[in-house]
């Protein structure tokens, strides 16, 4: 079926968009096509003694975005099927039996979980908890911070991307690929670890039943369909709305040995298997198994991301300095190989804070002088995400038991041309680059499939973007020598 058309809310840490998707086929291969119709910023903000998300700010500019998107259809004379969301994992609003918001919800990068983990720990063994999860250790995982709730009697917890769907359509349901980021999924069965609530003293019912990405969770409440202009039949359908878990549905692979590195805020770093790896070599080297769409293991770690960039810049235009993103990258690339490096996933870079100052200390530790000038600082944090990457893939390759032939880089990071070159140089790989929307593309062809329009497997789906995309491809050229790689 042609003009299928489906509005896609996909949030970051730094910025969301509303976007409208359209797969087409033109008597060829079915092809999707992007249009954003809202952007707006998103930050952590300091409030009611946290760093916590804006979430009244942001289901307003939601709701600006799906009315945006209902007017850019019809105006083609096209009607929304179905509205998918997708943002980052891990963090809940609390929400009464009435379904009121308690409060703005947490960001993870707020301090207070990290006190948590030791309690944690001395109720549920973390070889325990990882032999049931298979999730990595960060110190922000979901179990930490609910841990920090003084009362959570009565309230429900509803991760953000299913708070906004319950906004939307007074449904609550826990999306499955994000519920496998909360420390409380058990990764074998694919349902809730029952057994894991008591001993942590979380109510059996904290969060809603789960919900598969594909599975529709009802139509637009009256409220919002008279705000938004859409009609009242307007779906609901849950996707990966864990963002990772949508970008990974979209990497362009052509077969099935393959690396991905999600490369945006953070850089999620790792391979996509049929089973979860629970061992304790596994548990040793933090890999996670997160679950994927289609009920795939995301066998990946959490690498560090942009996010070290983007707060040197942010701390570099405080000062007064704003140059543009590629003359910074140009005088960065023009810098020798085997500069200093960091380790890009150190807690301590988790914080919002002066960021160049915590590299340089950070560089300081390792007996290495980091210059102060912007360029040795932008090299240092891509080398090390280079470095990350390759010692990442080394490892998952390792641990789950598979070589892989291509390395494939989605989202912002697909951009930065001098950071795909060293993830090249870095695991000796080919890298093919792109696409940029990659949460968007697995956001909107879930729905697409839903709504009959796509069909098949997650490699049909990936035909369909890796048709609609142009990729760049970067090869190990060997200009740094095997001994600079890990
Ligand atoms: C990426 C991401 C990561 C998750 C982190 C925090 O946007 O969703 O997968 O570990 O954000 O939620």
């Amino acid at each position: 079926v042609d003009g299928g058309v489906f509005a896609a809310v996909d949030i970051g840490a730094s910025s969301g968009r509303v976007i409208l998707g359209r797969i087409s086929t033109d008597g060829g291969p079915a092809r999707a096509t992007l249009d954003v119709v809202h952007r707006f910023p998103n930050a952590v903000v300091q409030s009611d003694g946290g760093l916590r998300w804006d979430f009244d700010a942001l289901f307003a500019e939601v709701l600006t975005g799906l009315a945006a998107a209902g007017k850019a259809a019809a105006e083609r004379g096209d009607t929304i099927t179905s509205i998918g969301i997708d943002t980052w994992a891990v963090d809940y609003g609390l929400v009464t039996k009435g379904g009121e918001l308690t409060a703005q919800p947490y960001s993870y990068r707020d301090e207070r979980s990290r006190a948590a983990v030791a309690g944690v720990h001395g109720k549920l063994d973390p070889a325990r908890l990882y032999g049931t999860t298979g999730l990595q250790f960060l110190q922000f995982n979901t179990l930490y911070q609910l841990a920090t709730e003084p009362d959570l009697d009565g309230l429900q917890a509803l991760l953000i991307p299913d708070l906004i769907a319950f906004m939307l359509t007074g449904q609550r349901r826990t999306e499955a690929t994000n519920a496998s980021t909360t420390g409380l999924f058990d990764a074998v069965a694919g349902e809730w670890a029952s057994e894991l609530f008591g001993p942590l003293g979380l109510p059996k019912d904290l969060f809603p039943p789960l919900i598969q990405p594909g599975e529709t969770l009802g139509t637009l409440l009256p409220g919002i369909a008279e705000r938004t202009g859409l009609p009242q039949d307007t779906k609901v359908v849950a996707v990966g709305s864990h963002d990772t878990a949508s970008a990974v549905a979209a990497v362009p692979a052509e077969q099935e040995n393959f690396a991905y590195i999600s490369s945006g805020t953070w850089s999620l770093v790792g391979l996509e298997l049929h089973h979860p790896v629970l061992t304790e070599a596994s548990r040793a080297a933090n890999f996670t198994n997160e679950r994927g769409v289609d009920g795939t293991t995301r066998y990946l770690r959490n690498v560090g991301g942009l996010w070290l960039l983007s707060e040197c810049q942010r701390t570099w235009a405080d000062e007064g300095y704003r140059p543009a993103i590629g003359e910074l990258l140009d005088a960065a690339a023009a810098l020798p190989p085997g500069g200093p490096r960091i380790n890009p996933d150190d807690p301590a870079f988790i914080a919002p804070d002066n960021m160049p100052d915590r590299i340089r200390a950070a560089a300081r530790n390792t007996g290495a002088v980091l210059p102060a000038e912007p360029a040795a600082v932008v090299r240092c944090i891509l080398d090390s995400l280079a470095a990350g990457y390759a010692r990442t893939i080394a490892d998952a390759e390792r641990l789950a038991g598979v070589a892989v032939g291509v390395v494939h880089i989605v989202g912002g990071g697909s951009q930065n041309g001098l950071l795909c070159q060293l993830t090249a140089e870095a695991t000796g790989k080919p890298v093919i680059a792109g696409p940029v929307e990659a949460t968007a593309l697995g956001n909107v062809l879930v729905q697409a499939r839903a709504a009959g329009v796509a069909t098949g497997g997650l490699p049909e789906l990936r035909r369909i973007v890796g048709a609609g995309t142009s990729l760049r491809r970067y090869e190990p050229l060997g200009l740094i020598s095997n001994a600079a790689r890990n």
